[in-house]
């Protein structure tokens, strides 16, 4: 690496939430950077990316995203940056949230484990609330969309929190009687539902879930995360 990895995210926790907290915990403050993009920065890159991933399929080349935000080919965030790192020396760009967490937990962290049932367990947690997010119905009709998220939460998404909360550690952390990465991406999906940010499922609906309340209070008291949520607001 010959520089300062580079995360790239909206300025909220979401998808982004497991990773910069491996950085912090991983390379401290200045090891790295926090690079954040508002939505209608985001929209505005997203197009100019769309357009030359476009011009390269209509021309059959590899698309060249120099001077866009959006340096992947796939084009969304979080995106990480690790320079140096890519052929001949160049930027390695990277997307895809769970990947980069993991990465990001082995520069040094304290989240990271040596057993490999911890790590499977750990693992199978990721998944889980991934799939919560990934599962998770949209639609441009906001009625439509209502009435399917209305639905999510009441069937799948709860059979899905339900199956975390069972597997939970009784110590109140996801696996084991630390901090790992099972937490982080568990607590990405309920502070979006706790924000507001997750349309039509409301803040209470956390509280039909008593091990992911005494979770909240766990990440609150967790000396990893009372040192991170001193320096970031996000
Ligand atoms: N599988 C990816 C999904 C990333 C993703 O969908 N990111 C959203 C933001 S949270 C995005 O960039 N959406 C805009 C788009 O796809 O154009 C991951 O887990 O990181």
């Amino acid at each position: 690496m010959s520089g300062k990895p580079v995360l790239l995210y909206f300025p909220f926790p979401g998808r982004a939430n497991p990773a910069r907290v491996a950085l912090f915990n991983s390379l401290g403050q200045d090891g790295w950077v926090d690079d954040t993009i508002d939505f209608p920065t985001f929209t505005a890159e997203k197009a100019k990316w769309q357009a030359e991933n476009d011009k390269a399929v209509a021309e059959g080349r590899k698309a060249d995203y120099t001077g866009c935000k959006l340096q992947s080919d796939m084009g969304y965030v979080p995106q990480l940056t690790i320079p140096g790192a890519g052929p001949n020396g160049s930027d390695l760009v990277v997307t895809q949230g769970v990947a980069i967490a993991k990465w990001c937990a082995k520069q040094g962290s304290k989240l990271t484990t040596t057993d490999p049932i911890k790590d499977l367990l750990i693992d199978e947690h990721i998944e889980l609330s991934s799939e919560i997010l990934n599962k998770c119905p949209h639609d441009k009709d906001e009625a439509v969309k209502k009435s399917l998220r209305e639905a999510y939460a009441a069937g799948p998404m709860k059979k899905g929190m339900r199956g975390i909360c069972y597997k939970m550690d009784k110590s109140g952390y996801c696996v084991g009687d630390s901090l790992t990465l099972a937490d982080l991406f568990l607590q990405s999906v309920y502070h979006m539902v706790r924000s507001g940010m997750f349309d039509y499922v409301p803040s209470e609906y956390i509280d039909s879930f008593p091990e992911i309340v005494k979770h909240e209070e766990v990440m609150k008291n967790d000396p990893i995360m009372k040192a991170y949520n001193e320096k970031y607001k996000w």
